[in-house]
């Protein structure tokens, strides 16, 4: 049975070293529950050097790494798709299983 995980939005806010975690929900992609599947491991960066935080997070199957571009803000992230990673035509995974 495949165990559904929800990512749980957590915006913060960076001040010098200071995280602090200011609100709580559900990450929604294109309108539907975000889901990765098992082991999530969620990462907020901003990827893409727009100056918004973007979605990096691994996956149980196969070992992907997805990325979700941020088309919101920072204080209201929206993910539109999600992409895999790669290295030039190969899929960039880690270990998995
Ligand atoms: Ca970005």
């Amino acid at each position: 049975m495949k165990l559904i995980i929800t990512l749980v939005l957590c915006v913060f806010v960076l001040s010098a070293e200071l995280v602090e975690f200011t609100a709580a929900g559900v990450l929604l992609c294109d309108g539907t529950r975000l889901d990765v599947g098992s082991y999530a491991a969620p990462l907020a960066v901003d990827w893409n050097g727009d100056g918004k935080k973007d979605l990096i997070c691994g996956q149980f199957d196969d070992g992907m790494i997805r990325f979700y571009p941020n088309v919101g803000t920072n204080s209201v992230p929206v993910f539109d798709e999600f992409l895999y990673l790669m290295d030039g035509s190969e899929f960039l995974t880690l270990p998995y299983g």
